[in-house]
């Protein structure tokens, strides 16, 4: 906590480091009351710098320092000045060793970044700027060391010490408490500097890389969690093959530990050779763990695994170029659970994701390119838009290169920057270099925020049999007006009987493909025009195929004309998305019929496409379960100029209870239809099937009648994995059956009381509910024994879930901000990068109609007047303020 206004850092004032640290040697005592750290950093001056007399200063916050010694002489206090922020030494000579020795106290520490505790054990979050909590440091990513860490805690207490590297020596002391040494090979920052010390138990298992060196692969946890592993474990060896296979990236270390705990801010943490992780992204099993959480442990594995090369042997130069390792192994990662299971689902899942929460962001107040130009504090710029539009940048390349020269440019990058820290820049150009291809006006989109919007028109010509498209691209941000991007526009033009060919007027045919049904277009102006020629009859052009760029997309299609491409379509992203678009058009003259206080009707096209969706078996389960579901309610008020919430959630839900009441009879035969018999697991088909027969029990259950109330009530009952107990608990939850939803929370709660990550679903169901009254009982919630403000998966699943629940959140009395105004405050002071976080939605506040807009400003106009604002907070609230 500092004054409330604090600096601006601009990527444009980046220097090289004064200093650098070869060798950084440190030592821990964890003792109860205080923690003592001893670091011995052996630096010289940076001959690359140009300041060749600068005094010494280092990073350090919230630590009491007790000695400081310069080649090992102890410095007298006018030697050196401390300050809240830093450590200054006037005068050091080219090349020294400098010698800490500093007291921290890990158990007040609520931030949960540096050295903390979670429960009973400790351990660090150092990234983007922790380790400077730790002891005085270069705390910058450009300043790579080889670390050595020796760890000393009590025996019993703490059997289990662990930091990066391997085990190179370890002892026992005569008062009880032993010590590990652990030795790191490879040069890293700071913010991948990890340690564990806890009672920690760990399963093992072993990976044979493709050059036959062996790897020990360990998972620690608390004994109570030893059953939920063994997924983590699974999804760690496919992720290592995938990676070796896919890029051609193998381990480089025999040692791979993983570390489960409680309190951590993020999900989890790429740290060298020891990634610390979110419970909730490692532990699952069946009975506790729903279908997406399992998903979500395999695909978050494979991220921080794939760091190891994309972040951790080649890292970033500053934080400016945060996507240069986000953006690329979300990248990754996405690539490999479409490999995991199906391609079309991943990446439907991923572009709803982008398009409902990404663009909100990007026209919002905080908007910024993947590689912002300045920040107040950079844990606020851990954003969606630098991890999955800075992954959809990466996609495009990828794209516009191909497979192989596209792995030929990260071959490139990986044995160019092997070791170093580097820029977006420098991946661009390894890209380029490798392909030959022009990347010039691409990279723009490094540099410029904002959404760009394709507006696309068609016109057939009968007499000339030529068809041509007209795009024109714009793009607008709350501070400027980009200049036209580099846009690769996916693109067919359907017929009645399917695709026509393609030939671009002025493009040579293309001898290669056989099949000249699919182009990308290149679009790069801000108006441009192409024109296919012999084209035999008017076409339905298919646009934006596989979300080929991060856009949004605008073109007249009739509704008659989206219900052709969503059964014709062969790029199922678009099919997808045509039924995405007419339900959005059928929500928009709900809305309005709403507003002006007239009866709503519902779309019959809509109603007989949901009707081919549940007739259909030789359809994608899966995508049955995406297409069946309505456009949701913040897609809605991203579009939507001055969003009127409850209008939205009305007309959204009269919509869905008439698809309901009139499709009951086929929802009931997919219900049982996708009811299976066998064991549960967490493979493609089983859940597909899992995801069909909840989407049909979610409408069943809103037409309310007795028989819908009986089968969800023996699914609750009978459930043998949570992804079923949890939809039928949430269809209660949602219901008007007041006396079965208490008894079975009041079971839920009974049975699962130990299990912290399943009574996190059971706060989340609950303060998710759209029903009236729930803000009374997330209060309520709040106050329970289960709830705890200190733990981040706590607050996001009562006070998250609150506020992603728009009508409640949106009440029109305002309670809803001024009740997250207040747990900002209190968040404030115990853990800012979660108040932070927590802010977002009530910093949109232009994007709601006026009512809502004021009373969103006045509960952040009282988040500003309070004193002592963390940097995290102010930045987002004066940004929005200001916006
Ligand atoms: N790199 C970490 C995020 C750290 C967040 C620090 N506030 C997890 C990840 O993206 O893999
Ligand atoms: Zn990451």
């Amino acid at each position: 906590m500092r004054d409330s206004q604090p600096k601006t850092i601009y990527l444009k004032d980046y220097q090289v480091p004064e200093f650098l640290i070869d060798h950084t040697d440190l030592h821990f005592t964890l003792a109860d009351d205080m923690t003592t750290v001893r670091s011995r950093l052996s630096m010289r001056r940076n001959p690359e710098s140009k300041t060749q007399d600068a005094s010494l200063v280092l990073h350090g916050q919230d630590m009491q320092l007790q000695a400081v010694t310069l080649d090992g002489t102890l410095l007298s206090a006018s030697a050196y000045k401390v300050d809240e922020e830093s450590l200054t030494v006037a005068s050091v000579p080219d090349s020294f060793v400098l010698e800490c020795e500093t007291l921290i106290k890990p158990q007040d520490n609520t931030s949960l970044e540096g050295l903390y505790r979670s429960a009973s054990m400790y351990c660090t979050q150092c990234e983007a700027e922790g380790f400077r909590k730790i002891t005085y440091y270069l705390d910058r990513p450009d300043v790579m060391s080889l670390f050595t860490t020796t760890i000393v805690a009590d025996k019993a207490a703490y059997p289990v010490l662990l930091s990066n590297g391997n085990n190179v020596d370890s002892g026992e002391n005569s008062d009880g408490s032993h010590w590990v040494k652990w030795e790191d090979p490879f040069k890293k920052p700071a913010y991948l500097f990890a340690l564990v010390a806890g009672d920690l138990e760990f399963i093992e298992d072993s990976f044979t890389t493709c050059s036959g060196n062996d790897v020990t692969l360990r998972i620690f946890v608390e004994a109570k969690d030893l059953d939920k592993c063994d997924h983590a474990m699974q999804s760690l060896k496919r992720s290592m093959k995938w990676d070796e296979e896919t890029f051609g990236r193998e381990y480089d270390l025999n040692i791979f530990n993983i570390v489960a705990v409680d309190d951590f801010n993020m999900g989890a943490m790429e740290n060298k050779s020891l990634n610390i992780f979110n419970t909730s992204c490692v532990l699952a099993k069946p009975e506790t763990t729903t279908d997406a959480a399992f998903q979500r442990v395999e695909a978050i594995v494979a991220h921080e695994y794939f760091h190891n090369w994309s972040g951790n042997r080649v890292t970033c130069r500053d934080w400016f170029q945060l996507s240069l390792k986000e953006g690329f192994t979300v990248y990754r990662d996405a690539e490999f659970s479409s490999d995991m299971g199906s391609r079309t689902v991943k990446r439907v899942e991923d572009v709803n994701f982008l398009r409902t929460v990404q663009f909100a962001e990007d026209a919002g107040p905080m908007a910024h390119p993947i590689r912002p130009e300045s920040f107040m504090e950079i844990s606020n710029f851990y954003t969606v838009t630098v991890y999955e539009k800075g992954a959809e940048i990466v996609r495009m390349i990828a794209h516009l290169l191909g497979k192989d020269l596209f792995r030929k440019g990260s071959d490139l990058y990986f044995e160019r920057h092997d070791g170093q820290a580097v820029t977006c820049e420098d991946f661009v150009k390894a890209m380029e270099d490798a392909s030959g291809k022009d990347l010039s006006q691409f990279r723009r989109w490094y540099s410029q925020a904002g959404t760009p919007q394709l507006a696309v028109s068609g016109r057939y010509d009968e007499v000339t049999s030529t068809y041509s498209l007209t795009v024109k691209q714009s793009c607008k941000t709350v501070q400027e007006t980009p200049k036209a991007f580099h846009i690769p526009l996916a693109m067919a033009l359907l017929g009645e009987a399917g695709a026509l060919r393609l030939q671009l007027q002025g493009a040579e045919p293309n001898p290669d493909s056989a099949d000249n049904t699919e182009l990308v277009l290149d679009v790069t102006e801000s108006e441009q025009q192409f024109v296919f020629e012999n084209i035999p009859e008017r076409p339905v052009p298919s646009l934006l195929r596989g979300f080929s760029a991060p856009v949004q997309l605008h073109f007249d299609y009739s509704r008659d004309e989206l219900m052709f491409l969503m059964s014709h379509d062969s790029d199922g992203f678009c099919r997808w998305d045509a039924c995405q678009q007419l339900g959005v058009l059928a929500l928009k003259d709900m809305i309005a019929a709403y507003q002006a206080g007239q009866d709503m009707q519902l779309e019959p096209r809509l109603l007989s496409a949901y009707q081919h969706l549940l007739s259909d078996e030789s359809l994608d389960k899966s995508m049955v379960a995406l297409m069946l579901s309505l456009p949701s309610e913040a897609y809605m008020a991203g579009i939507m100029p001055k969003a009127d919430v409850q209008a939205i959630h009305i007309a959204r839900m009269t919509a869905k209870v008439e698809i309901a009441d009139q499709l009951q009879a086929l929802f009931l035969q997919a219900y049982k239809a996708n009811t299976l018999s066998q064991p549960y697991q967490a493979n493609e088909q089983q859940i597909a099937a899992r995801s069909l027969k909840n989407t049909a029990l979610h409408y069943l259950m809103l037409s309310e009648t007795e028989e819908a109330l009986a089968l969800c009530l023996a699914q609750y009952q009978q459930a043998q994995n949570m992804t079923d107990s949890m939809a039928a608990l949430s269809a209660l939850v949602n219901s008007s059956f007041e006396q079965q939803k208490q008894q079975a929370l009041a079971d839920f709660y009974q049975r699962w009381q130990s299990e912290a990550l399943v009574v996190n679903q059971w706060l989340s169901v609950q303060a998710g509910c759209y029903l009236a009254g729930t803000l009374d009982k997330v209060k309520a919630l709040m106050a329970h024994p289960a709830f705890d403000i200190k733990n981040p998966n706590k607050v996001r699943s009562v006070v998250g879930a609150f506020t992603a629940n728009a009508v409640n959140f949106h009440h029109q009395d305002g309670s809803g901000y001024e009740f997250l105004a207040d747990q900002i405050i209190t968040l404030n002071a115990l853990n800012p990068q979660i108040a932070a976080r927590l802010l977002g939605p009530l910093t949109k506040w232009q994007q709601y109609k006026d009512e809502s807009a004021a009373l969103m400003r006045k509960a952040l106009q009282r988040i500003m007047a309070q004193e002592q604002l963390s940097k995290d907070v102010y930045e987002v609230v004066s940004k929005s303020l200001n916006s």
